[in-house]
């Protein structure tokens, strides 16, 4: 891949923009060192320093004011985060200061950087695989330790390394494609039909057992929307407040006080959950109403989970019951008997029985909350792990293109449409890790970063 990166130097704070202890400015490429030897005064000219040492002095402006005392640290090619020479320099921790640092380099050679560049010129200087660029992310947006987790083993290549197995896999298999077209005239059997379509299953398989993470990946990467429905007034809001530990929602005996969709986050055993408590279901002629129930359906079909909520006085609505279970198809739904603290005991049918108002049975709802968002998956943290889109759908291109050149391999087809088949799906391979790749994929990867990582 072309380098593009070996031209411009480009700066930018890396630290939030908050004040902290320190702030951090980061500047990477070939006048990296030179130019903000220009602005600094130290014992030693940053231009002589060796690569991974850190020099304390301070940054002046033209006017030799001093605008803070930094400690810079002095990264050269190849051996730092981008590939390039680089420079981090802390300054006390304030924006302001950083900021003035960036201003005084920006009127020598160089740029402010673009969101993700750093990391974008680490992929390009094959620091990184586009997989593992993509795992930095995570890790600065993981908010549970799952999360967290997934991202780590991801950056450690444990997914890149899984993709490369099966590219090689691939190869393999149409390598022996390849030889035959080129003896073509010869008529030369370099792999029997029979083996072909065996390598080919076997990648398929190997896939499969990948695609098949997914479920649990994005879980582990974006959370479990959980949507929490039910009639009016049977403690919807209630509950959400109780597994929230707050008073987040306003609870009142008045059927039909929630209107809006509340959404809260909580992490419950590592895992995040994203909670819908939604308007009571009934049929209104309150616009504001019927616009909640209207919200509340939609919150039902976006949702993984779904927490069908009746109190022992009015049980569940079974018309309500149907009706979710068309708004969503996975059918996860647990059934949550509420009020539970009203009466002795109750003959209606539930998966639990709580108690908003004393907390009775909720421990037994959150641990029914965690297997169902696990239901289907045999998860080991060592395994790779799919939790991105992108991976996703590349996973199950090569798939779908394996799968043709399975039926062509079984139909006798000739070898020259095999292997335009077998080279689409190891493109699609390529693609996950960024060995080929366009600018919109690229574009559109790092433009989700931050401004200076
Ligand atoms: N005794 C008892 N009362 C409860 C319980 N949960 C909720 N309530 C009461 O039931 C009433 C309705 O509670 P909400 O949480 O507002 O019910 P909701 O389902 O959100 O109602 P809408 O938003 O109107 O659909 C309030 O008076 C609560 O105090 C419970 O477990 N036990
Ligand atoms: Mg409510």
């Amino acid at each position: 891949m072309e380098n593009i990166s070996s031209e411009d130097t480009i700066a930018a704070i890396a630290t939030p923009l908050g004040s902290g202890a320190i702030s951090v400015v980061r500047v990477s490429g070939p006048e990296a060192i030179s130019s903000v030897n220009k602005i600094f005064k130290g014992k030693k000219e940053l231009t002589k320093a060796t690569s991974h040492t850190i020099h304390y002095g301070s940054i002046v402006n033209s006017d030799n004011q001093n605008i803070d005392d930094v400690l810079i640290s002095v990264f050269k090619k190849p051996n730092s985060y981008t590939g390039e020479d680089s420079i981090e320099i802390s300054t006390h921790g304030n924006p302001l200061i950083a900021q003035k640092i960036i201003d005084l380099l920006l009127s020598e050679t160089v740029r402010i950087a673009e969101p993700g560049e750093f990391t974008k010129r680490a992929f390009l200087n094959n620091r990184l695989d586009l997989i593992q660029a993509e795992a930095v992310i995570d890790i600065i947006g993981a908010r549970t330790e799952a999360s967290l987790r997934g991202s780590r083993n991801q950056l450690d290549g444990l997914l890149s390394k899984k993709v490369r197995e099966l590219r090689e896999m691939l190869v393999n298999a149409s390598s022996f494609v390849e030889l035959e077209l080129d003896f073509a005239e010869e008529n030369l059997e370099f792999i029997g039909n029979k083996e072909l379509i065996n390598k080919i299953n076997n990648i398929i398989d190997e896939i499969d057992a990948l695609l098949y993470t997914y479920s649990f990946g994005r879980i582990m990467r974006d959370g479990v929307n959980v949507a929490i429905v039910g009639l009016p007034n049977v403690g919807k809001s209630s509950l959400l407040n109780y597994i929230l530990k707050e008073s987040r929602a306003i609870v009142s005996d008045i059927p039909g006080t929630t209107r809006d969709v509340i959404r809260e986050e909580v992490s419950i055993g590592g895992i995040l959950f994203k909670l819908f408590d939604t308007a009571g279901i009934r049929s209104s002629e309150n616009e504001i109403e019927k616009e909640g129930v209207l919200r509340s359906r939609e919150a039902v079909s976006n949702s993984d989970i779904i927490l069908m909520i009746g109190d022992v006085e009015q049980s569940f609505s079974s018309n309500l019951f149907k009706d979710l279970g068309e708004l969503n198809k996975q059918g996860n739904i647990i059934k949550v008997l509420n009020k539970i603290d009203l009466v002795e005991k109750t003959d209606i049918k539930s998966d639990v029985e709580v108690s908003a108002k004393t907390g009775q049975g909720i421990e037994f709802l959150l641990k029914l909350l965690k297997e169902k968002s696990f239901s289907n998956n045999g998860y080991s943290e060592k395994s790779a792990v799919v939790s991105n889109i992108r991976h996703y759908n590349c996973l199950k291109g090569a798939k779908d293109k394996l799968i043709i050149a399975k039926k062509s391999a079984e139909n006798n087809m000739s070898g020259e449409f095999l292997s335009v088949d077998l080279r689409d799906a190891e493109n699609s391979l390529a693609e996950i890790i960024g060995t080929v790749t366009s600018d919109d994929i690229l574009n559109n990867v790092f433009s989700k970063f931050c401004i200076g990582k």
